[in-house]
């Protein structure tokens, strides 16, 4: 049976090589994102291997979440698979002089944002006792950083969240993932840094993660038998050890 996947955060990065990776393995997709022109492109792109529908809507945006996703009808009003993966950090500041807007965005959107899209989401996925949540943490959702602080709280909220999830849906049988990144190579630091020159020195001097690196597991993730559920998987660029130690040739 051809399943369907909807996918938050398919206009770069890790969402968008997820959509590739399943479009060529012709998993029906659901794309979401902020930057409708991307989704535009990506939908072009893709028809040719599978069935894509586009949805525009910011995470933060209650209304938006669940307009959207009851719009979804035929062959897009089942979601098999849900990939949480909208997210970034903005700033890398001390506790003390951190900026409020960044931590409203980092909270409304990795972590209030993949609540109302499960939310929309999950009750189809029980009614029909089936379905795959995949959550994406961080390995900041394991361990805090210097400056960290907020973002590391996001994503220590995303894993809690997960095993929430894991625990409440198991009488429905449906399996609950989280994959935990370390540095990977994205827009994320971009985001972060907001364009500023640390963001390209942030993956400089090592061989960080490709977004098709991630990609590759989370395929490898939702195509196990149905009696094998990978639950939590740290994924790390081997020259880096955890959140500090990071061998740099420079
Ligand atoms: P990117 O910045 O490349 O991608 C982020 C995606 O999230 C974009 O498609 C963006 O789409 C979407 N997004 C951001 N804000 C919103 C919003 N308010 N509403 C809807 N969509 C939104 O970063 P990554 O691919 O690296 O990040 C993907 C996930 O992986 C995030 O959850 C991140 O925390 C996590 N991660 C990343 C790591 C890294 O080192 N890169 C490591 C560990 C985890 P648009 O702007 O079009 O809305
Ligand atoms: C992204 C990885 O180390 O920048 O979640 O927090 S890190």
């Amino acid at each position: 049976m051809i399943k369907t996947a909807l996918i938050t955060g398919a206009t770069s990065g890790i969402g968008n090589a997820t959509a590739y990776k399943f479009a060529k393995h012709g998993i029906n997709l659901i794309l979401c994102g902020r930057r409708l022109e991307r989704l535009h492109t990506i939908k072009k792109a893709l028809d040719r291997f599978t069935n894509v529908h586009i949805l525009n809507f910011d995470v933060r945006n209650k209304a938006e979440v669940f307009k959207a996703i009851a719009s979804l009808q035929g062959d897009f009003a089942q979601i098999d698979i849900l990939i949480n993966n909208a997210g970034n950090a903005h700033g890398l500041d001390p506790i003390q002089s951190g900026n409020i807007d960044d931590w409203d965005a980092m909270m409304d959107i990795n972590v209030k944002g993949l609540l109302y899209v499960s939310k929309a989401i999950i009750p189809q996925m029980t009614e029909r006792k089936s379905g795959h949540i995949i959550n994406i943490g961080s390995v900041a959702g394991k361990e805090v950083y210097p400056k960290g602080n907020v973002y590391c709280g996001s994503k220590h909220a995303v894993l809690a969240i997960t095993e929430g999830m894991r625990i409440d849906l198991n009488p429905f049988g449906i399996k609950v993932s989280a994959i935990n990144p370390g540095l990977v190579e994205t827009e994320f630091s971009k985001v972060r840094f907001k364009g500023d020159k640390m963001a390209d020195a942030t993956y400089k001097g090592y061989k960080p993660l490709q977004a098709d690196d991630i990609a590759d597991i989370i395929y490898f993730t939702i195509s196990r038998p149905a009696h094998v559920n990978i639950a939590d998987l740290l994924v790390l660029p081997t020259a880096q050890a955890n959140s500090v130690t990071l061998k740099k040739e420079l």
